[in-house]
């Protein structure tokens, strides 16, 4: 039975994962590496190291640890500046319907982020309230698609993975939640998400019936 949603938060509570792109192509032109949208698709749900890991490699790079650090910080603080200017406005299409009628009907709401900046992206948004639990990267060491960011979120609810569903919108968050014995319903493209074993565009239009449907047959 399905007790909890655990929900991924760049590009499926908010489209951060734009500014995510927007950072790291600057960090990649200064780099001149090459580096597009369909290649940030690699990318989404994936930890800063990693992707920056991923970034040197397309490029064939190799930096000193101390560039790779400084690299680091740069991309952040570039990301943060994006993330200093969001409002609830930000929210994507029927997230927050959808957390409304999720809390009415006493489902439980978890967080499973890659970002250490995940707490500070739903304060700025004003959706800190509806998370009874919250991982984020600054709690995890092994990044999607490993299994541990959702598994820590059943666990902090109390439940067991069979009684979640996780919402993704990254190929590692699918993954990490198939990796945990969950259910992962992917918010985006069926072409870009085609391990996932259902896809919607956004929220617009979910209820919980529809949810629970979708859920029996997954
Ligand atoms: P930060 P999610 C992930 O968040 C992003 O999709 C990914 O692009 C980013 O590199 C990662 O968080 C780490 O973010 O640099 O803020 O710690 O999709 O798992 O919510
Ligand atoms: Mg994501």
């Amino acid at each position: 039975m399905l007790k909890a949603c655990i929900f991924d938060l760049d590009g499926v509570i908010v489209d951060t994962a734009h500014f995510h792109f927007l950072a790291w192509k600057r960090l990649a032109d200064e780099l001149a590496i090459p580096f597009t949208e369909e290649d940030n698709e690699h990318l989404k749900g994936v930890s800063r190291i990693d992707s920056l890991h991923f970034l040197l490699k397309l490029g064939n790079k190799t930096i000193s640890p101390e560039a790779f650090e400084d690299a680091l910080y740069r991309k952040n603080s570039w990301f943060l500046d994006y993330i200093a200017q969001m409002t609830p406005a930000d929210i994507l299409g029927g997230v927050s319907e959808f957390l409304a009628l999720l809390q009415a009907s006493s489902h439980r709401i978890a967080l499973g982020s890659a970002s250490k900046n995940a707490r500070l992206i739903l304060d700025r948004v004003g959706l800190t309230h509806y998370f009874e639990v919250l991982i984020d990267g600054n709690q995890i060491a092994k990044a999607k698609p490993a299994p541990d960011v959702f598994l820590k979120g059943a666990e902090g609810l109390g439940l067991s993975p069979d009684e979640c569903v996780v919402f993704e919108d990254g190929i590692a968050g699918i993954e990490a939640a198939h990796n945990a014995g969950m259910k992962a319903i992917g918010i985006g493209k069926p072409d870009v998400l085609h391990m996932a074993k259902y896809v919607i565009p956004n929220f617009e239009g979910m209820t919980i019936e529809k949810l629970e449907n979708i859920f029996e047959t997954m």
